[in-house]
């Protein structure tokens, strides 16, 4: 039966890891499938208590069933998918390596692209991204420079050698010229990379045709999103955005399979919303609710540590997620956080320059003017963590739940009230 794709609704860190970890662990899922990214995602998954991390590893990997699979779309750094396997091992999970596949197609990230992720960044000054730092954004521009080199090349040092010069021909011209700093070495960048050649053979494949032929079996495949609707490359803030396509569409492409086969598109989405990073956020909050939310959410970067900006919920937000998603249903996260609050805001429409608008505006300079109208909701204040059926959340979660539903755009079929598996209500 179905290909389901769990993807973030807002600016990343919804949840998207506990959703497909829940989704993994509840139906019966064969694959689970990274499609875009790269380690700039930080997953966090929380199994009786115990905390992982996934980065570029899909959140699956921890559940033994499923083989999980890094497709075309995404960007790799070998050493950091060696790390992080090691990492798993070290706490002795079994078997991680071998339910791994990771495309022939995948552009790679050598250590030189996170360099010049770092330069370019210090360069913008002020006008800085403020992105992870892995090295993803100069990843990508050379996939689309088409000086990129994939993870098949890896396996033929002549033709490796060829393509490392290709790409590093127009970058050491910027690091000594612009930059000015040291030249790359095309040799240091060609040794770097066939030293993880050996153990990355045995996963390597056809991704798109080993998740085509799951699905004419009838398995179930699931797509985990990494970043968010409002980090895409085309879709998103930009130039305050991803390099990649973390929407659905964009699943279709990094994976190799058509939109035919998705049956279900899940927008995973919390009860406020967080930003790392730069760029415009209309709900951002700077005083002590902002910083209560940060507190008593965690909002910290997984990958980075970076602390996130928080603000009140966006339904504008969502209802452009349902939109440009075409999102099935959401997964409402973090419920439990907003247990502390009397009366929550809820911004339902934005004002621009004088004039009320209900859907996101054109262009970035409306959405750069957009100031929030809220609606104020009843708060429950009391801790809803250890429920577990929709029927046992105050009857003002529950409420809020209805009031989200209605306009966002599309139904809410769970709600996290906890980190936990378990900590998950579902709304009938
Ligand atoms: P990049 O590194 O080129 O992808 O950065 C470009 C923008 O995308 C944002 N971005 C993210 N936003 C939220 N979470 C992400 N993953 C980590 C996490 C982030 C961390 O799960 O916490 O640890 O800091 C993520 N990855 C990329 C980034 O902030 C830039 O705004
Ligand atoms: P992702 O990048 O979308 O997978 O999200 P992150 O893992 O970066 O950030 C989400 C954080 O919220 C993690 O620390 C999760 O353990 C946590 N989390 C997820 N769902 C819930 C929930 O319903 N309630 C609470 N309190 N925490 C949650
Ligand atoms: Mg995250």
């Amino acid at each position: 039966m179905p290909g389901i794709v769990v993807l973030g609704a807002q600016w990343g860190d919804e949840g998207k890891g506990k959703a497909t970890d829940l989704l993994a662990t509840t139906d019966r899922i064969d694959f689970v499938v990274r499609t875009s990214g790269g380690h700039n995602a930080g997953h966090t998954i929380v199994i009786d208590g115990e905390k992982y991390a996934t980065h570029l590893l899909p959140s699956g990997i921890l559940t033994p069933g499923a083989t999980s699979v890094i497709a075309g779309g995404v960007v790799v750094s070998p050493e950091a998918l060696f790390r992080e396997l090691d990492g798993l091992i070290e706490r002795g999970l079994d078997g991680v390596e071998d339910r791994l596949r990771v495309s022939a197609n995948a552009h790679v990230i050598a250590s030189y692209h996170a360099t010049i992720d770092k330069v370019t960044e210090r360069f913008l000054g002020k006008n800085q991204i403020g992105t992870t730092g892995r090295g993803i954004g100069p990843a990508y521009a050379d996939k689309v420079n088409r000086v990129g080199v994939r993870i098949a090349d890896i396996f033929d040092e002549k033709i490796l050698h060829a393509k490392v010069e290709a790409a590093l021909d127009l970058r050491n011209h910027l690091l000594t010229k612009v930059y000015n700093r040291r030249a790359i070495e095309v040799e240091a960048v060609v040794e770097e990379l066939t030293s993880y050649a050996e153990r990355l053979r045995p996963m390597v494949c056809d991704t798109s045709l080993l998740l085509n032929q799951a699905l004419d079996r009838g398995e179930t495949v699931l797509f985990e999103g990494a970043q968010a609707t409002m980090l895409d490359v085309d879709h998103g803030t930009y130039p305050f955005v991803t390099s990649s396509n973390p929407v659905a569409g964009g699943v279709c492409v990094g994976a190799g399979v058509g939109p035919t086969r998705i049956d279900r598109v899940i927008g995973v989405i919390k009860a406020y919303t967080t930003r790392v990073g730069s760029g415009p956020f209309p709900t951002e909050l700077f005083d002590e609710d902002g910083v209560q939310l940060q507190t008593l959410g965690g909002e910290i970067g997984v990958s980075t540590g970076r602390t996130r900006r928080c603000g009140w919920y966006d339904a504008v937000v969502a209802r452009y997620a349902s939109r440009v998603n075409g999102l099935t249903e959401f997964f409402l996260t973090k419920l439990d956080i907003l247990g502390a609050w009397d009366s929550i805001p809820v911004c339902v429409a934005y004002e621009i320059d004088g004039q009320r608008v209900e859907e996101m505006p054109m262009t970035q300079t409306e959405f750069h003017h957009a100031k929030p109208v809220y609606e104020h909701f009843e708060g429950w204040r009391s801790d809803i963590s250890g429920c577990r059926t929709f029927e046992d959340l105050p009857p003002q979660a529950q409420a809020y739940v209805r009031a989200l539903e209605e306009i966002s755009g599309a139904k809410i079929w769970g709600v996290g009230v906890g980190p936990g598996r378990e900590q998950t209500v579902v709304v009938n």
